[in-house]
């Protein structure tokens, strides 16, 4: 068994469109001119890095954007051309259907899918579950194409089931990954952790609810994420995100927590009625949890918000020990970087930190962790994807030339009701689908 991260290759149109509510990054950011271009030599970079660090490293492709049907089913009407420019000056909502449909979020794979590797699903095969993304517009877009992305890359039914979205709308809302949580250690099942912000049904959930910004997953999209991956119900546990985290920017619980074996890094304002949980997660590995809980007055969620030192990948090295990739911005706050320290000097398993570039994410609220989706295969799954998205010398080379070849230096918002942007990245998006050979996946492919 070994882990892949599957990172969203930064898509043609990444701009800072001030889309997320309860975002920090997205919201101060927003009307900013954006690098497409560095933004995903950025993300290139990172996935070199931990390629070159012999762990499991794969890729995944942008959405096609603007996306022209949704567009059209909004009631924008004429030829290509015709329906951006009417997406660009609507006379009651100005630019903010093309602002949202233009989105390069999908970039943000983290939120892609909810993934239980076959030894702990009932069936024995791996499950995926593609996230609705329900909570926010510009991302219920990316449900359809990640389907098709997916089921590309994890074609073999005997191995993999890739399901469809939860139903439902915003009563089953739900973000992927970045609220689930597995952990293990040898000789145990594992657990898993499936964290939620609100509950659609019932009463308000004992931990209350934030006043200031939304909760995006629900309760019951966690509840069905779990039965959807077939996984023990002994070992799946539903913790409520901290509301007062959730009102201070951790809009997802990777923004305060990751865990990886048994190590678990997290501020004490990522969920509710911490220190049962904790027992409870520590008595279901047999013991040995190792933990390293942030305080309120050490590391202020704040700060913890606007610099991400959990936002980081936690990942097991070739070697046994550890490592934490951590944004830059984590290594310029002070507490921030303290705390990591405090980690690595433990005497812990965990062992190094490195500090990477990803300012032009960042921005948007997206740190290391959110820009990859983590898969766990065994030898024969691995040889069971047909599709080139594993990363060796040769893809990254060729993925960096098609970014130079593509992507623009510099976005406007003013740039997206460009008919050249659009056709540029359709040129751009057919051409990856031959090198990462996924097939049609795309609307104007099919
Ligand atoms: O959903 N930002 C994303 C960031 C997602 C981060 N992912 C994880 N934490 N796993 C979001 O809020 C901003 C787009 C804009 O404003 O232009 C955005 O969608």
């Amino acid at each position: 068994m070994r882990e892949y991260n599957f990172d969203g290759i930064v898509g043609p149109t990444h701009n800072y469109a001030g889309l997320s509510s309860g975002n920090v990054a997205s919201m101060s950011h927003g009307g900013q001119i954006s690098n497409p271009r560095r933004a995903a030599l950025q993300g290139l970079a990172k996935v070199r890095l931990v390629g070159s660090l012999g762990v499991g490293q794969a890729v995944l492709p942008p959405h096609e954007r603007p996306r022209m049907s949704t567009l059209r089913e909004l009631g924008f009407r004429g030829n290509d051309e015709q329906v951006l420019a009417r997406a660009a000056s609507d006379p009651l909502t100005g630019d903010h259907a093309l602002r949202l449909c233009s989105s390069a979020a999908a970039m943000w794979t983290a939120n892609a899918a909810t993934c239980t590797p076959s030894s702990d699903s009932a069936d024995g095969r791996v499950h995926l579950v593609p996230a609705n993304l329900t909570s926010m517009f510009h991302r219920v877009l990316e449900a359809d194409t990640t389907v098709r992305v997916l089921r590309s890359i994890f074609a073999a039914e005997e191995r993999f089931a890739v399901h469809d979205p939860l139903p439902g709308g915003a009563h089953f809302s739900d973000e992927g990954a970045a609220n689930h949580i597995r952990l293990f250690s040898p000789g145990v099942p594992a657990v898993h952790l499936f964290a939620w912000g609100r509950a659609a049904y019932g009463a308000s959930p004992a931990g209350g609810e934030p006043l200031r910004f939304p909760a995006r997953q629900t309760r019951e999209a966690s509840a069905a994420l779990a039965r959807l991956g077939q996984i023990d119900p002994a070992r799946a546990l539903f913790p409520q995100q901290h509301p007062m985290g959730i009102d201070a920017g951790a809009f997802h619980t990777d923004v305060v927590a990751v865990g990886n074996g048994s190590v678990l890094l997290l501020h004490e304002l990522a969920f509710v009625h911490l220190e049962p949980l904790l027992e409870q997660v520590r008595n279901l590995l047999g013991g040995t949890l190792t933990v390293y809980l942030a305080a309120e007055r050490d590391l202020p969620v704040s700060a913890a918000v606007s610099t991400y030192p959990f936002n980081s990948q936690l990942l097991t090295l070739p070697g046994g020990e550890m490592i934490v990739l951590a944004p830059l911005e984590a290594a310029e706050e002070p507490r921030a970087r303290a705390y990591l320290e405090s980690v690595t000097t433990s005497g812990g398993p965990v062992k190094s930190v490195r500090y990477l570039d990803l300012r032009d994410s960042m921005e948007n609220g997206g740190g290391p962790a959110c820009l990859r989706q983590r898969i766990v295969l065994r030898d024969e799954e691995r040889k069971a994807v047909g599709a080139r998205v594993f990363l060796d010398d040769a893809l990254a080379t060729e993925l960096e030339a098609w970014i130079r070849r593509h992507y623009r230096d510099r976005l406007a918002a003013t740039d997206l009701r460009d008919v050249d942007l659009w056709r540029e990245s359709c040129t751009a998006l057919d051409e990856l689908t031959k090198i990462l050979r996924l097939g049609a996946i795309y609307d104007f492919q099919r």
